[in-house]
């Protein structure tokens, strides 16, 4: 894709989306988190409100390849032996079944489960990055900022689950590395809409403290002008 950058609709302000230098990151969108009968289920979340995000993400994710542009997947997720699972993250929420213990898609969290694994409809192809991260953060503990750096990255556009929790971590995370983020509103999602709605406002909040917030349908039609430009070039 043509290496020009393009205004884009955003709030607080628009966002100058550098397609040479811009990633795709799909946050966390685990079977265990979004399927029924999947753990989040299981701990009495809706998980409709996560399910929504999933047609979105499959187009935006559909025009990103078709323009060539580089993607990342993260997965929440731990070693089987459980040695990077803190004591405090096992114990919290006193859950009867907790991480690493069997669940309904294998034990819950644990690589290489199927309940860890990205759901069918974003599945990564071959050459995109997977980043198993063992924290919210998908910078903590893992080789994210590296890969990004070795191809002159700077920009991410950031979609998954959940909004407040990983979506915002890693945010918060990448804004400190002095990525520009811009997060896509209906390709995010949370269990619960409160969340969803103050997580997305915190991003663009004071003049975009962490970052901006979009749209897929925006950023959609940008890659598809793009296309027709450089077919007619
Ligand atoms: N990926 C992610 O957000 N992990 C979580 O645990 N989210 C919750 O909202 N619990």
């Amino acid at each position: 894709m043509a290496n020009k950058v393009i205004e884009l609709a955003a709030e607080p302000y628009p966002f100058a989306f550098d397609p040479g230098r811009c990633a795709l990151l799909i946050i966390d969108m685990q079977r265990d988190f979004l399927e029924p009968g999947g753990f989040g289920e299981m701990l009495g979340n809706d998980v409709s409100q996560l399910r929504r995000t999933i047609e979105p993400n499959r187009r935006l994710l559909a025009a990103w390849r078709a323009a060539g542009l580089p993607v990342l997947h993260t997965r929440e997720g731990h070693r089987p032996d459980l040695f990077d699972l803190p004591p405090a993250k096992k114990a919290r929420g006193r859950s009867a079944t907790s991480i690493g213990d069997p669940g309904p898609m294998g034990r819950i969290l644990v690589r290489g489960e199927p309940g860890h694994d990205i759901i069918a409809e974003l599945y990564p192809e071959p050459g995109e990055p997977v980043i198993d991260k063992p924290g919210k953060g998908a910078f903590f503990a893992t080789d994210l900022h590296a890969i990004l750096e070795h191809r002159g990255i700077k920009q991410l556009v950031v979609t998954g689950v959940t909004t407040e929790v990983c979506v915002n971590t890693t945010v918060r995370e990448a804004n400190d590395r002095g990525y520009d983020c811009l997060v896509l509103e209906d390709c995010v999602g949370s269990y619960f809409p409160e969340f969803h709605a103050m997580g997305l406002k915190m991003i663009k909040a004071q003049g975009g403290i962490f970052g901006w917030v979009g749209d897929s349908e925006t950023l959609i039609g940008a890659l598809a002008g793009e296309k027709r430009l450089m077919k007619a070039s």
